[in-house]
């Protein structure tokens, strides 16, 4: 504690003698006494902030360019465009206020450096200026969040009871994909049944979940809404399709979703980019461990009587896996076994306890 005090009290007087150096400067620059050099750096720095201005802007600029197609690869959605307009509008709007402010920074510091003679203007306050450059930018600002709000409502709100379901969970370090079969139910599922055969933790007992089948692509139909059903098995995970502009977090422990609407097929997407390898692809988009860049998978957008076929053709879980679904035909015979023994148990007593009220 008295270190500490001692240190306090050492602070403070370092304090004290920092501003009486600094009134003795300004008294001398006030008196006119002052001779301070101003030396050649201050040219020199004038001149650095044109030259940071100069190639900072070009090489911001060459940046921008140079990776434009990978942070615009072709939009396949119908939300996609939407977004797409709302973050161009947004970026030209902040772009002219940042060139021009940036512009007008780095070239006063160079304009108005210091020259023997010279005094700056006083110029505390103007209340139409403070008026002007505030509320400009309110404005502009609240029409932006507006926009971006409803429309974010909008691809956020309930997704079309027509969507086709399925359901993607992020786990170190794949994705697991399950679609709801021809009930167009997704079964329960639980934590606890997870193993390695077992990796959605099916609970078999639940009729709707009998039919359900896992894939190792997505499809979906082109045209057709698709609501996605998101979850994660540990960590923090992220859903993100580049080409239909969807991204959301996997969340251990709190399903989210997203829904959005495929505008162009994989084949259509191929003819358009001129790249006959081309897939539409889901991959992580949170750093979740040392296989992240492994958390790919394929997404195949097909035209709906394909997707129809594709379908049809997927074996369910419960098909692929019996043992599984025997182990949990065993539990619910010995449920059924017990549930029979106690009615007869039961009934033996209710009549008593029936007496007993009368
Ligand atoms: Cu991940």
């Amino acid at each position: 504690m008295t270190t500490l005090g001692i240190l306090l009290v050492l602070a403070l007087l370092l304090v004290v003698f920092g501003l009486l150096f600094r009134l003795q400067i300004l008294t001398s620059i006030f008196s006119g006494s002052s001779t301070r050099e101003v030396g050649v750096s201050n040219r020199v720095n004038a001149i650095l902030f044109v030259v940071f201005l100069v190639v900072g802007g070009a090489a911001f600029a060459w940046s921008f360019i140079d990776n434009y197609d990978k942070m615009n690869p072709p939009i396949a959605s119908i939300h996609g465009l939407a977004t797409e307009k709302m973050f161009w509008t947004t970026m030209v709007i902040i772009g002219i206020a940042f060139v021009l402010t940036q512009v007008l920074l780095f070239f006063y510091s160079y304009k108005y450096q210091h020259q023997d003679g010279r005094r700056a203007f006083f110029f505390p306050h103007n209340n139409k200026i403070e008026v002007i450059w505030t509320l400009i930018p309110a404005i502009v600002m609240a029409a932006l969040v507006f926009a971006g709000w409803k429309e974010w409502t909008r691809i956020t709100g309930p997704a079309p009871k027509d969507s086709v379901v399925l359901e993607v969970m992020g786990k170190q370090f794949n994705w697991l994909v399950r679609y709801p079969g021809r009930d167009q139910k997704l079964g329960v599922v639980n934590y606890r049944l997870i193993d390695a055969v077992n990796e959605f933790g099916f609970d078999l007992s639940d009729q709707s979940g009998i039919d359900d089948f896992t894939a190792g692509e997505i499809h979906v139909p082109k045209g057709h809404p698709v609501l996605l059903r998101i979850r994660s098995r540990d960590v923090l995970h992220a859903v993100y399709m580049p080409n239909f502009r969807v991204q959301m977090y996997a969340v251990p422990g709190m399903p989210t979703k997203f829904w959005f609407t495929p505008t162009k097929t994989t084949d259509e997407m191929r003819a358009q980019t001129g790249n006959p390898n081309f897939n539409y692809e889901l991959a992580c988009n949170q750093i979740c461990g040392r296989g992240h860049f492994a958390m790919k998978m394929s997404i195949i957008v097909d035209e709906p009587d394909d997707y129809v076929n594709w379908f049809a053709q997927q074996k369910s879980f419960s098909e692929q896996n019996p043992e599984v679904l025997a182990s949990f035909k065993q539990k619910s015979d010995k449920l059924v076994e017990k549930a029979t023994v106690v009615p007869a148990a039961a009934a033996a007593v209710v009549p008593a306890a029936a007496k007993a009220s009368l």
